[in-house]
């Protein structure tokens, strides 16, 4: 009588739990144990003594091996079982989870629903144009998937390649990291806002004979010209046998031998074996920003990833069967991999793919969108919350927001005026806000006020409470571990979790430097942050030199190693510094060669070009400044700190400035910043 009281959507959860060997979470179950535990989380049933979501928290860092183990033997589909939960040395960055484990990604995020309901929705493709979307159910996903899967094997895709993916959120995007992980190839999707020249190092590092593109993209009500930028960074990249190209508008692109039409996949066969993976085989390659000039290729593995991205997409948003799962990130970056695509789709949730913008055709998109195809949990980012309260209460009041369940928020911390916001006007005040705090490197979110009891407290603007398996720490400048709360320190995580990266593609030594040496035995983070005095964490920002624009991470000495090589520059410093609605800006110093003479405006123009041109549109500075000297130490390194202070109007706290080489570069960066900050 269970199945017939639940209604369609319901019952069908119960017919998969089952299926799948899952206890169902019903409510049976709640009264057994005479607490909910095992109705949360039925695998907790198992779990001796364990009552409550913050025991259960407990039990997952100190049986860390039980706890996963568990959770991975009842929510992935296996096609070998493992045999050893886990083998790692974080102090060696030796990392791997569920050895002897086969599966198959692809298999886990479709057939197993197609088993079960063939007609749900997967993707609801949120067009540019609004009110025009289209709707995929599993069954279509799948096909378009081995479509795609025996089209790559055709043009000589193999297991261990690596596919390229230029392309805007679309579901032929979706299908194409679906039919990598199908046939066994690795997929490296680069984000379309990125130039010819960072596309093709990416192509380059990732030793990439495939690139999929479309001829156009269209965002905002504006085209880009996708194929023609494909088209320049291959001429560099070797390696590359064929471009395939879809077609998102009409427009006739160039077309050569090398380049495929994405409609050739009409031809294929709907069905394409899928590969059987070892857990530890490669998904997929991500570049993000590091604090070098170099972007570094992060690598994430099958069983371990895939289950870190769907437990927590469904207890960081109490995602429920048969929920509209939204989240307007673009898939270019982690969040889109891991919580438009991974996370969902294993675990059969609808989820929308957002090709516009927030304020396209107007700043109500959002919320007419959430009206239209009844969102229930919204994910999205601070620099969009904050644009959007600029314009009012008023987009958002007009349109009928009660499907919202939860909102979430990632990328940058959120300020309070932000999240106050967001819980107040676009939550109506009933809708917990989680802000969730992870990284390319972490593979899915860490730290998040939820899972956590109905009933207890959420602070406005902190990420406050780590995941299952998830272990912070707080060191001191010297290494040790802070251990007293009300404290603030270098944020690093105790233990190894399913859903890190395991390394970068081509450099395990730099993937060891920078994550695990700083504090051996520990994951360094490259964040810093506070511990309450109730013991909830508040991410305070980045300790190297990597901001974060809207968002986007990008490293300073990317944007130096591309300023300089400006013919008139002969060297030049780049910080962050607070910004309203972007969270950070780009700020350039900037020293030209002697004897050049060049006009201000045609050299900003210039610099512009060359960065928009050599990484992409948001790396460009929103001031330059042009100075005679930068401040440096005898040694000849920049003092950016100094730099920071001083467009930060901090100059009480300039600090010691004794050990720079020529103290008087910092008058003249004084008065050049106060006569700009003027304009
Ligand atoms: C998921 C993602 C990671 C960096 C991270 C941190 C910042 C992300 C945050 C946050 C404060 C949050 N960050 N979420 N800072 N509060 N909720 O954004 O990955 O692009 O790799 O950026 O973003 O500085 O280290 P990624």
């Amino acid at each position: 009588d269970i199945v017939f009281s639940l209604g369609r959507e319901k019952s069908s959860t119960l017919v998969s739990a089952l299926r799948r060997g899952v206890p169902p979470s019903y409510p049976h179950v709640v009264r057994r144990g005479g607490c909910n535990t095992a109705a949360f989380m039925p695998e907790a049933a198992g779990f001796e003594g364990v009552s409550g979501r913050a025991a259960l928290q407990e039990f997952s860092v100190s049986n860390s091996e039980d706890f996963w183990a568990a959770v991975a033997r009842q929510r992935l589909s296996w096609i070998r079982p493992f045999h050893t939960v886990q083998d790692c040395d974080l102090s060696r960055g030796r990392i791997k989870w569920f050895q002897g484990g086969m599966l198959n990604v692809s298999v886990n995020c479709l057939d197993r629903q197609v088993h079960i309901c063939p007609e749900r929705v997967a993707l609801i493709w949120e067009r540019d144009e609004r009110g025009s979307e289209v709707r995929y159910t599993y069954r279509q996903l799948l096909e378009m998937t081995c479509r795609v899967g025996n089209l790559l094997k055709r043009h000589g895709v193999r297991k261990g390649d690596c596919v390229t993916i230029y392309m805007p959120t679309c579901p032929l995007a979706v299908a194409s990291m679906l039919a990598c992980a199908r046939i066994g190839a690795a997929h490296n999707v680069v984000f379309a806002g990125f130039s010819a020249d960072a596309l093709a190092e990416r192509i380059r590092d990732a030793q990439s004979s495939i690139v999929i593109t479309m001829n156009q993209g269209v965002r905002g009500g504006k085209v880009t010209e996708l194929k023609k930028t494909v088209d320049t960074a291959v001429q560099s990249c070797p390696t590359v046998r064929h471009v395939f190209v879809a077609m998102r508008t009409e427009t006739l692109v160039p077309m050569t031998d090398r380049d495929v039409l994405m409609d050739e996949m009409l031809k294929e066969d709907v069905v394409c074996e899928p590969a059987a993976m070892n857990s530890e085989d490669v998904l997929f390659l991500l570049y993000t920003s590091g604090s070098t000039g170099k972007p570094k290729g992060l690598v994430h593995t099958q069983a371990g990833y895939l289950l870190y991205a769907a437990l927590t997409q469904r207890y960081v948003f109490s995602y429920h069967d048969g929920d509209v799962f939204g989240c307007v990130a673009d898939i270019g970056w982690i969040t889109g991999h891991s919580y438009i695509v991974y996370g969902p789709l294993a675990n059969g949730a609808t989820t929308v793919l957002f090709e516009s913008t927030p304020v396209y055709p107007d700043p109500g998109r959002y919320w007419e969108t959430v009206e239209r195809l009844k969102i229930n949990q919204f994910y999205g980012a601070p620099t969009a919350i904050r644009l959007l309260l600029k314009y009012g209460d008023q987009w958002v009041n007009k349109y009928d927001r009660s499907s919202l369940k939860t909102l979430g928020s990632v990328g940058e911390p959120i300020n309070t005026e932000a999240w106050e916001w967001y819980h107040r006007v676009v939550g109506e005040g009933r809708c917990p806000v989680v802000d969730t705090w992870w990284q390319t490197e972490t593979g899915g979110i860490c730290i998040a006020p939820k899972p956590s009891e109905p009933d207890e407290e959420i602070v406005p603007g902190m990420a406050m409470r780590p995941f299952f398996g998830i272990k912070p720490v707080l060191m001191d400048t010297e290494g040790k571990v802070l251990t007293a709360n009300n404290t603030s320190g270098a944020l690093c995580i105790a233990q190894p979790w399913p859903g890190m990266a395991r390394t970068i593609h081509n450099n395990h030594e730099r993937f060891i430097e920078t994550y695990c040496q700083p504090y051996p035995g520990y994951f360094f983070t490259g964040d810093g942050a506070y511990r309450s005095p109730k013991g909830y964490y508040q991410i305070t920002g980045r300790l190297d030199d990597v901001i974060n624009v809207s968002g986007h991470r990008i490293g300073t000495a990317e944007i130096e190693d591309v300023v300089n090589q400006c013919p008139a520059v002969a060297e030049s410093a780049v910080i962050g510094y607070s910004h309203d609605i972007k969270g950070q800006g780009i700020y350039a110093f900037v020293v030209l060669k002697k004897n050049m003479k060049i006009k201000e405006e045609d050299l900003y123009k210039q610099l512009n070009s060359v960065v928009s041109e050599k990484i992409a549109k948001y790396a460009c500075p929103d001031f330059i400044l042009l100075v005679k000297r930068l401040p440096k130490t005898r040694s000849g390194k920049i003092m950016r700190r100094v730099l920071r202070k001083v467009v930060e109007s901090d100059l009480d706290s300039l600090g010691d400035l004794s050990t720079l080489d020529d103290p008087a570069a910092v008058q003249e960066i004084i008065e050049g910043h106060a006569k700009i900050s003027m304009k």
